[in-house]
């Protein structure tokens, strides 16, 4: 069955806020390494590599559909913050956006009874579960620690280990 040509311009807009998202995150990578926050940093270069990926996973779905990807223009992402907890209530705010527009894919693919896709969102729609939990678990350590550099010091050593 065919995919919609409406269906393939909503996946390109998804592809978009997948770039969109990986540099959101290599520009919160930046500003943690200017912070000298190193583990920090490297949980947001992973992050930034994962983004990447969703974008190459919505590509090579539109190949296998015999439709056509658009290369997207990337927006400039912000470049500071005031603090490490800004940063991840950003990215927490972020990821809560990206789900609320995977869901709006999946309904728009029920709609369409386009079974197809709704099965390769089905990923997406787990992934963005635990994306929710990583982002809003670190709000959370860092609310817990009221923004004391000890607390900041403790939560970067542990997401150098990712
Ligand atoms: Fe962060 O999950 Fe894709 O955008």
């Amino acid at each position: 069955m065919k995919i919609s040509d409406a269906m393939v311009s909503a996946i390109n807009d998804q592809i978009k806020a997948e770039f969109d998202s990986a540099y959101i995150y290599l520009a919160m990578s930046a500003y943690f390494e200017a912070e000298g926050l190193s583990g920090m940093s490297h949980w947001m270069t992973k992050q930034h590599k994962e983004e990447i990926e969703h974008a190459e996973k919505f590509i090579s779905y539109l190949y296998r559909r015999g439709a056509r990807v658009i290369i997207p223009e990337i927006a400039r992402p912000r470049e500071n913050y005031t603090d490490a907890l800004e940063v991840f209530r950003t990215a927490y705010a972020h990821e809560q956006y990206i789900t609320s527009r995977i869901y709006k894919l999946v309904d728009m693919a029920a709609a369409e009874k386009d079974y197809a896709t709704q099965s390769m969102l089905q990923w997406f729609v787990d992934e963005q579960t635990e994306e929710e939990d990583n982002t809003g678990g670190i709000v959370s350590k860092l609310e817990f620690f009221g923004g004391d550099k000890h607390g900041v010091y403790v939560v970067d050593r542990e997401l150098s280990a990712r």
